[in-house]
C-alpha cells in the first residue's frame, strides 16, 4: 500500500503586516497532492490566521508561475536562459547610460519585498547603476505616517506600543483604518479592550465591520480628517483636557496649536466634516476623560494631499493629553504590506539611505559609503518620489526601468498616463513570479521566489523583526531577489560590491549599515530571530532586548522633545459637484490583496469575490437611476471604468466606495487623481469627485 509523503513548511504570511506565523503540510498519497494550513503561534498574530493567510499556499503553488526568464521577440515572450537575460539587460542598461545618462534608468521596488531584498535594491541602484531614481511602492502606503511620525517624534515606527497594550488601553480612536478586513487577526486585541471597559472610536466615511465594533462610529466625509481633529482638539483644549505637566516637559509649539484652535469654530467643523456637533463633542470628551488613550490611522486619513498634516493633527491630540510614551498610550500607523514597516527603512525610498539614513546628509553617505567600499562622491543624490518617476517615465526623461515587487499599472494613481508612460520606455526589466499587468509591458521577464522559498527578514506592523526561512525550493530556474540583483551587478561589472551567498549574509551588512541608524539593526541576528518571537528595533547591541515602547523618557528629536504643529482645517482638494457630484473614495475588501496579482490566482478567494464593485448609498441610487447589482459606469475627469452597482446605507449618501483590487476596466485607479502631498508626495487615492451612470442608459 502506498503511503502518503508529508512535506511540512514553517512559513510566514506574505500579505499584511501582522506577519502570522504558519505551517503549511504538503500531503502526497496516490498521486494526489493536498495542502493543509495551520496557524502557528507568534506574538502578534497569537496564533490566528485570516482567510488570505490560510489561502496564500494558492498563488505560490499555481500552475500560472513564472519558472524561466521571459525576453519579448516580435512582441511575444519566449524563454531565454538567465544567461541571455542578464547579457541583455547589461547591454540595453549600459547603452541608455551612454547615450543619455545615469539617471535615465530608474529602480522602482516594493513592500513587500524583505529587508535584504529592499537594502540590496538600494544599494542596486546607487553602486551598480549610479541612478539617483529609485523609489518603491510604499510610497503609496506609508510616506504620509512616515513623514509625520519623523516631523513630530524624530523616528518612524508604525506602532509606537507593542500591540498587547491595546488591550490596556481606555480609549482607541481607529481614524481611516478598517482592521477588521486589512488585519483581521487583530481583532480580538480590540475586542478585548472592550472588554475592558475601553470605549471606541472609529472614524470613516462608511459603516465597516471595524466601525460596527465601535462604540462611536464618525461619518466623516471624505478628505476632512485634519479638521475633525481640530474638532476633537477644540473639544480637548476648551474642557481642560490637556496634560499641562506632559504639554510643558515634553512638546514644543503647543501654544501656536492653541491660537489655531482658539480661532476654530466647532460648527464650521461641523459642517465641514459632516460629522454632527455632538459627536464631535462627546468623541473628544471620551477621549480627554480617559485616563490612557491610543490613536491608529491608515490610509483613509494618509492618502490624502494632506495626509501627512491629518497625522500630526491626530498626534496633537496624542500630545495634548499627554498619552504617548507610557503603557496603553500611544499612537500607530497601521503599516500595510508584509514589510511595510522594514521596507521604508532601509534605503528603497529616493532619500534615503540604510538604517533610515539621509541621502543627503555627509556623515550619512561617507558611513554607508565605507560600508559599501565606494567613494561617498560616487553616490548620487536624492531621486524623486514613485508617481514622479512614472511622470518622468512619461516625459522620457526616464528610458529604463528595473521593477521589482509592484504592479504600478494599477496601483499608480491616473493610471491610463501611467500606463501610457510605461509603454514609452525603451527597456522594461520586470521581476515578479506572476505575469503581473506590468509584467506583461516588460521587455524581459525575471522569475523570482514566492514565500514559501525565499529566506528574509520582515518587519511587522509593531516594528518587530521576524525570520522567514524558505520551506521548499523555488520552481524552475526562478531566483531569489536578492540573488538577481547580485547577478545583474556582477553583469555591470560590480560584482566585487555584490559577492552574496545568502540571505544572512546581506543582513550581516545591513546590521552594519543601520548601526548607529535611527532604524538600528545591529543588534538583531538570525539566530536571536530564531530563538526569540521576533525582535523590536531599535536594537543597538546583541545584548539589547529590543525597544518595545517607544518615547518613555524623550524623543529623538534634537531638543528631545515631540513638535506640535497646528494644521489647517481645509486643504485645495478636488470638490465634488457639477459633471462630479460625488466623493470617490477607494481602499480595500477582506478577501483580495493590492491589486489582486496574487490573490486572484486563488481559487477560494476569487470565489469569494471575483469582479469589482462600487458601493453607493440607496437614496443616491435612486436619484441617479441605478439598481443594485446593476453594471454602472463610473467617471473622473482622468477616465472611466464599468463595474457592478452595491446599494448599501453604510456609505454615506454623497460618496462612493470602489476597492482597488482589479485591473482593467474595472481599474479604479483610471479615475484616481495624480495630486500628491507636498510634503511626503502621497497622492490623494482617498477623494476625488465622480460621478456614476447606469451603463444600459448609454446604448
Ligand atoms: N484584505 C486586505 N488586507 C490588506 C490589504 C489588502 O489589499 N487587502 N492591503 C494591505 C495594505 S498594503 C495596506 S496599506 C493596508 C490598508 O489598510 P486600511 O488603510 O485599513 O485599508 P483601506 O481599505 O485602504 O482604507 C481604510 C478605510 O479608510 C476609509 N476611508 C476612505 N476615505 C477616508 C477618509 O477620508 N477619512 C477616513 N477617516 N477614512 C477614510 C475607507 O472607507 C476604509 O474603510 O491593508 C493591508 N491589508
Ligand atoms: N486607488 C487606490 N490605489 C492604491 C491604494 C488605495 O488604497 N487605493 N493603495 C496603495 C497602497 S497602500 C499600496 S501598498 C500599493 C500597492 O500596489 P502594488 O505595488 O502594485 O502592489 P501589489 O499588487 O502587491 O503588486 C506586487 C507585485 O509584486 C509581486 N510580488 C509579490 N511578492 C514579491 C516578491 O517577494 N518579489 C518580487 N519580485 N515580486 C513580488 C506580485 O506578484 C505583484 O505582481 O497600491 C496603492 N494603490
Ligand atoms: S493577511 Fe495579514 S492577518 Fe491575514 S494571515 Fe496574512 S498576515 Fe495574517
Ligand atoms: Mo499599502
Amino acid at each position: 500500500m502506498e503511503t502518503a509523503v508529508k512535506t511540512v513548511m514553517e512559513t510566514q504570511c506574505p500579505f499584511c503586516s501582522v506577519q502570522c506565523k504558519m505551517t503549511v503540510t504538503e500531503t502526497e498519497e496516490q498521486g494526489h497532492t493536498t495542502y493543509h494550513v495551520a496557524p502557528k503561534q507568534n506574538a502578534a498574530s497569537e496564533g490566528r490566521l485570516c482567510i488570505k493567510g490560510m489561502n496564500a499556499y494558492q498563488h505560490a503553488l499555481t500552475g500560472e508561475r513564472i519558472t524561466e526568464p521571459l525576453m519579448k521577440k516580435n512582441g511575444e515572450f519566449v524563454p531565454v536562459s538567465w544567461e541571455e537575460a542578464y547579457k541583455q539587460i547589461a547591454e540595453r542598461f549600459t547603452a541608455l547610460q551612454h547615450q543619455f545618462n545615469r539617471d535615465t534608468i530608474g529602480v522602482y521596488g516594493g513592500g513587500s519585498l524583505t529587508n535584504e531584498t529592499s537594502y540590496t535594491l538600494g544599494k542596486f541602484a546607487r553602486v551598480a547603476l549610479q541612478t539617483k531614481y529609485i523609489d518603491y511602492n510604499g510610497r503609496f502606503c506609508m510616506s504620509a505616517a512616515a513623514a509625520a511620525g519623523n516631523q513630530a517624534f524624530g523616528i518612524d515606527r508604525g506602532l509606537t506600543n507593542p500591540l498587547s497594550e491595546v488591550r490596556e488601553s481606555d480609549c482607541l480612536i481607529l481614524a481611516g483604518t478598517n482592521i477588521a478586513e486589512c488585519q483581521p487577526t487583530l481583532m480580538p486585541y480590540f475586542r478585548d479592550a472592550k472588554e475592558n471597559g475601553a470605549f471606541i472610536i472609529v472614524i470613516d466615511p462608511r459603516s465597516t465591520a471595524t466601525a460596527e465594533m465601535a462604540d462611536m462610529h464618525l461619518k466623516v466625509k471624505p478628505g476632512t480628517d485634519a479638521a475633525l481633529a481640530n474638532g476633537l482638539l477644540k473639544v480637548i483644549i476648551d474642557n481642560g483636557y490637556i496634560d499641562k505637566v506632559f504639554l510643558a516637559a515634553r512638546t514644543t509649539g503647543f501654544e501656536e496649536v492653541k491660537a489655531h484652535i482658539d480661532s476654530c469654530k466647532i460648527e464650521e467643523i461641523a459642517a465641514l466634516t459632516g460629522v454632527p456637533q455632538e459627536d464631535i463633542e462627546r468623541a473628544g470628551r471620551k477621549f480627554g476623560q480617559a485616563a490612557s488613550g491610543m490613536i491608529l490611522t491608515a490610509r483613509g486619513v494618509e492618502q490624502q494631499t494632506d495626509g501627512s498634516l491629518a497625522v500630526r493633527n491626530f498626534i496633537n491630540l496624542l500630545l495634548a493629553t499627554g498619552k504617548i510614551g507610557k503603557r496603553g498610550s500611544g499612537y500607530g500607523a497601521v503599516t500595510g504590506q508584509a514589510n511595510g514597516q522594514g521596507g521604508r527603512e532601509h534605503g528603497q525610498k529616493a532619500d534615503q539611505l540604510p538604517g533610515y539614513r539621509s541621502i543627503e546628509n555627509e556623515e550619512h553617505r561617507a558611513y554607508i559609503a565605507k560600508i559599501w567600499g565606494v567613494d561617498a562622491e560616487s553616490l548620487p543624490g536624492k531621486g524623486v518620489s514613485a508617481y514622479e518617476m512614472m511622470e518622468k517615465v512619461h516625459a522620457q526623461e526616464i528610458r529604463g526601468l528595473f521593477l521589482m515587487g509592484s504592479n504600478p499599472i494599477v496601483s499608480n494613481p491616473n493610471a491610463n498616463f501611467v500606463e501610457e508612460g510605461l509603454r514609452k520606455l525603451d527597456f522594461l526589466v520586470v521581476a515578479d513570479m506572476l505575469f503581473s499587468e506590468t509584467a506583461q509591458l516588460a521587455d524581459v521577464i525575471l522569475p523570482t521566489a514566492a514565500y514559501l522559498e525565499n529566506t528574509g527578514t520582515l518587519t511587522n506592523l509593531e516594528g518587530r523583526v521576524l525570520l522567514r526561512e524558505a520551506a521548499r525550493p523555488a520552481p524552475g530556474l526562478a531566483k531569489q531577489d536578492w540573488e538577481i540583483l547580485s547577478d545583474i551587478a556582477a553583469s555591470l561589472g560590480k560584482a566585487a560590491h555584490f559577492s552574496y551567498t545568502d540571505a544572512e549574509g546581506i543582513f550581516e551588512e545591513l546590521r552594519l549599515a543601520s548601526k548607529g541608524g535611527i532604524a538600528d539593526y545591529y543588534g538583531i541576528t538570525y539566530d536571536r530571530l530564531r530563538k526569540e518571537e521576533g525582535v523590536y528595533w531599535p536594537c543597538p547591541s546583541p545584548e539589547h532586548p529590543g525597544e518595545a515602547r517607544l518615547f518613555e523618557a524623550s524623543f529623538p528629536r534634537p531638543d528631545g522633545r515631540a513638535a506640535m504643529v497646528p494644521v489647517p482645517n481645509e486643504f485645495p482638494k478636488e470638490q465634488a459637484g457639477g459633471d462630479y457630484p460625488l466623493y470617490l473614495t477607494t481602499g480595500r475588501v477582506l478577501g483580495h490583496y493590492l491589486t489582486g496579482v496574487q490573490t486572484h490566482q486563488s481559487p477560494t478567494l476569487e470565489a469569494q469575490q471575483f469582479e469589482s464593485f462600487v458601493e453607493i448609498h440607496p437614496k443616491t441610487a435612486r436619484r441617479l437611476k441605478i439598481k443594485d447589482d446593476s453594471l454602472v459606469k463610473v467617471r473622473s475627469r482622468r477616465g472611466e471604468v464599468v463595474v457592478r452597482s452595491k446599494l448599501t446605507a453604510s456609505i454615506r449618501e454623497d460618496t462612493i466606495f470602489m476597492p482597488m483590487h482589479w485591473d482593467g476596466i474595472q481599474n479604479v485607479n483610471k479615475l484616481t487623481s495624480e495630486a500628491l502631498d507636498p510634503a511626503c508626495k502621497m497622492p490623494g487615492f482617498k477623494v476625488c469627485a465622480a460621478m456614476v451612470t447606469p451603463l444600459s442608459a448609454q446604448y
